[in-house]
């Protein structure tokens, strides 16, 4: 393995700003995906892993939850693609020494980006009560620690058992059970922080909390709004879909406060022309909606069909209820309220009408921009409200399509990783397994976070993910989670989590998605419902790392012994998939549909059947009350958003090319306007301090300020650096997922 050069902390003095791009991909985006490749992986490793990607006999990119489709390229991946699989498949590794040589306390003061670069941990550590240093410890010596740990609780709820969404469906099935047949629903996971709102919304008003479109669906549309999404970093396939619905004719609507490179214009890197030409307009319009306008803009997009009388009679009639209540709302919406919400003209909002009157087959995208505030469910079932007016939902080229974050999230929680899991899949639980799984519903994110910090829950288990790094408020997490008897995470990188922990901490190092599994493979479910296997080809980065599924069932067995055939689960991954058969709705037969080239889709009865499976049985209208988000004089609205270089709290590097930001991430954004108007100015340093109504101050200090064309009134900034802004109790209405997106701050010259 060829020595690298040591990685320094990077400290933004070389920040540079240029002027934000407006097309996404091409060379660019290819040379800048290989040289990361190159520098974890050298040119042959990279070569060898990047053409397994996203292929039938390949691994699933451990990037975003797009679909495949059918139709694959040989490089089936985007730059970002390429650099999550470049980050997991890096020669670097961090080994026994290296914890040696620093201890947990100088860990926790290095940035993300330091600690991520180190490479791939390689075997399990321990950090004993009162010790400075992690040292290494068996595995077995591993286990018993934990099982000792739980089992010296008073009850099971005072553990919690977090997942991210990487892990597979065969090791998310196993992590719930475990939990359930040790006592608890505290599952929380990261969906909790990401599409928890859109789930709420579309459970109560389709009754499937997960979208109905199909990848044809995109093709065959005649309008597609992308809603509070930065496709171009997020999820940079999806731009190859856009560009394929407009060569068929489809229209395109960005409704965003920022104007992301990519929905502007796109050159597909997998299209020859693509590389040199000048690219694909995508967007036709772009609504620059101010931060949590939505909400207003669907309600006077309803509020114009319903007086224009531009809706689908039939559909509403059979299909959905709750249409004279929704109808006597909408007709009051105000004006007044609608443009200072939504910071748009009405002549704008007539334009977008009008494309929405000619398009027979419409379907709304969405993400972060969406779900992060505290009306996002209310704003999600008013888009819903807006699609069956016009009986968009259930049929061809039209429907709700939240794109999904991470690539397994929405997979972990088909299998069950809920703290509110439903009475259906309890009972199938308990027949197949014959024990009583505990019915009171568990903790979630921020609910775990609140019971740390008062006691409640001493033992964390991470199956993935950063748990200190991605949730709000980061003194009071810290400070929760250092009040922990025991943390413990399953880790394939280091991160913060590792170096913020309880009294005792583990470090449980597994193999990533790229790796060889005893020759096993295991499944995942992408963004549309689409399950299908995932075989990784690489070999693993050290011989002492386990995968997931095998450190489920070892604790389990360490725990509970062996009554639910744990061994038997962990050496072959068919008897975990035949449980899943029986308990999980959809997948009957799992076992052999799984082979079958491309996997199989999961049934869903609004999309299939137009069979909406509500307490009502139809689709449900639903009233939303407009409350128009008013920031106090002097102050902005911040939103928290990703630069194209990192993955959540992992940093790949220091630069957001799209929006001209290089070698920095300490930077906010904010209209030139605005800026005038507040007495500052571009280049200055300013320190960003939220006002929330529990009259704490907190504060992220030095940030650069950026002149930006967002919206006015609006400010953005990159996560995690500001999660210490989003106030712990600030969540979202029925979600309870935090407010990262809405932010009230002052900037204060530093
Ligand atoms: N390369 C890469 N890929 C990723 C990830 C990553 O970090 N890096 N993360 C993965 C995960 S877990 C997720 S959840 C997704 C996230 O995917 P996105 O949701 O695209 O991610 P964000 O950066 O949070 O971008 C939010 C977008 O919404 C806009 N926005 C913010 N507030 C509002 C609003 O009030 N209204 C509207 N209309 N727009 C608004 C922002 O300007 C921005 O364009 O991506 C996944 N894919
Ligand atoms: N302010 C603000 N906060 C946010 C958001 C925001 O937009 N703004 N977005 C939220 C969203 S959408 C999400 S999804 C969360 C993300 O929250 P998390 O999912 O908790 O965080 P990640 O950064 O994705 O986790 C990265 C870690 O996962 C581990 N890992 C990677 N691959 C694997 C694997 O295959 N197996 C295992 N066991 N571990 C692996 C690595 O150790 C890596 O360090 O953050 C949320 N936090
Ligand atoms: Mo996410």
């Amino acid at each position: 393995m060829s020595r690298k050069p040591p990685i320094q902390d990077p400290d933004d003095r070389g920040l540079k700003v240029s002027q934000p791009k407006e097309d996404a991909a091409g060379i660019p985006g290819v040379t800048a995906a290989l040289k990361q490749s190159y520098q974890q992986m050298g040119v042959k490793r990279t070569a060898l892993t990047l053409l397994k990607v996203n292929q039938k006999d390949g691994f699933d990119c451990p990037g975003c939850a797009w679909p495949e489709g059918s139709k694959r390229h040989v490089a089936e991946f985007c730059e970002n693609g390429a650099k999550a699989v470049a980050e997991e498949a890096t020669t670097r590794r961090i080994d026994r020494d290296f914890f040696a040589r620093h201890t947990v306390e100088e860990l926790a003061g290095r940035s993300d980006y330091w600690l991520g670069q180190q490479g791939r941990l390689t075997e399990p550590m321990l950090k004993r009560r009162g010790s400075a240093h992690y040292e290494p410890v068996g595995w077995d010596e591993a286990f018993a620690l934990l099982g000792e740990e739980l089992r010296a609780l008073a009850t099971p709820d005072e553990a919690a058992f977090y997942t991210s969404g990487r892990t597979s469906n065969e090791a998310a099935f196993a992590y719930q059970l475990f939990a359930r047949a040790f006592g608890t629903n505290n599952l929380p996971d990261c969906s909790n922080m990401c599409h928890e709102s859109s789930g709420s919304a579309l459970n109560e008003t389709i009754g499937v909390g997960k979208g109905s479109v199909l990848l044809e669906d995109l093709y065959q549309a005649d309008l597609i709004l992308v809603v509070g999404q930065n496709p171009g970093t997020n999820h940079p396939r999806m731009l190859s879909a856009l560009e394929e619905a407009k060569r068929n004719g489809a229209r395109i609507i960005a409704v965003n406060p920022l104007p992301e490179a990519g929905l502007m214009r796109f050159k597909n890197p997998q299209r020859p022309s693509g590389i040199v030409g000048t690219g694909t307009a995508l967007a036709d319009l772009f609504l620059q909606i101010r931060v949590n306008g939505d909400l207003a803009l669907f309600q006077a997009f309803n509020r114009l069909l319903i007086e224009s009388d531009a809706i689908d009679h039939a559909f509403v009639e059979e299909h959905t209820a709750g249409f004279p209540e929704f109808e006597a709302h909408v007709r009051k919406v105000d004006w007044d309220e609608v443009l200072e919400a939504t910071g748009l003209t009405r002549a704008q909002i007539d334009e977008a009408l009008q494309e929405v009157l000619r398009a027979d087959k419409i379907i709304v995208c969405w993400a972060m921009g969406l779900t992060q505030h505290k009306n996002s469910v209310p704003t999600i079932r008013e888009v819903v409200n807006f699609l069956l007016l016009r009986g968009n939902i259930g049929r061809p080229g039209a429907g709700v399509c939240p794109v999904r974050g991470h690539s397994n999230v929405q997979g972990d929680r088909t299998m069950g990783i809920y703290e509110k899991p439903g009475k259906a899949f309890l009972d199938a639980l308990s027949a197949e397994f014959g024990f009583e799984p505990p019915r009171e519903p568990g903790l979630d994110t921020v609910d775990t976070i609140r019971a740390m910090r008062e006691g409640g829950v001493k033992v964390f288990l991470g199956m993935g993910g950063n748990f200190v790094r991605a949730t709000p408020d980061s003194a009071v997490t810290e400070a929760a989670m250092r009040s922990c008897r025991l943390t413990a995470q399953v880790s394939t990188k280091l991160n913060r989590s590792h170096a913020v922990t309880g009294e005792q901490a583990l470090i449980l190092p597994t193999l990533g998605r790229t790796e060889e599994d005893g020759g096993r493979f295991v499944s995942v479910e992408d963004s549309m419902g689409l399950v299908h296997a995932s075989r990784g080809r690489l070999a693993p980065a050290s011989e002492r790392l386990l995968p997931e599924v095998a450190i489920v069932s070892r604790l389990a067995r360490a725990v509970l012994g062996d009554g639910l055939g744990w061994a038997e689960m962990e050496r072959d991954y068919d008897v975990i998939r035949d449980h899943v058969s029986r308990v999980v709705p959809g997948f009957a037969d799992f076992n052999v549909r799984i082979r079958r080239p491309g996997g199989f889709t999961l049934p869903h009865a609004p999309r299939d059947k137009r069979e909406f499976p509500t307490a009502s049985g139809k689709a449900n209208l639903t009233v939303n009350e407009l409350r128009v988000l008013r920031v106090p004089e002097g102050r902005l609205l911040l939103q928290t958003v990703r630069s194209h270089d990192q993955y959540n709290t992992t940093i790949y590097g220091m630069d957001d090319r799209y929006r001209g930001i290089k070698a920095g991430r300490r930077v906010v954004f904010v209209h030139p306007d605005d800026l005038t108007g507040l007495g500052l100015r571009d280049a200055e340093m300013v320190d960003l301090v939220s006002e929330w109504a529990d009259g704490v101050e907190r504060r992220a200090p030095g940030f650069r300020i950026v002149a930006y064309p967002t919206a006015r009134g609006c400010a953005a900034a990159y996560f995690p650096e500001t999660n210490v802004l989003v106030p712990l109790d600030s969540t979202a209405d029925v979600s309870n997922t935090p407010t990262s997106k809405s932010v009230v701050v002052r900037l204060e010259p530093a």
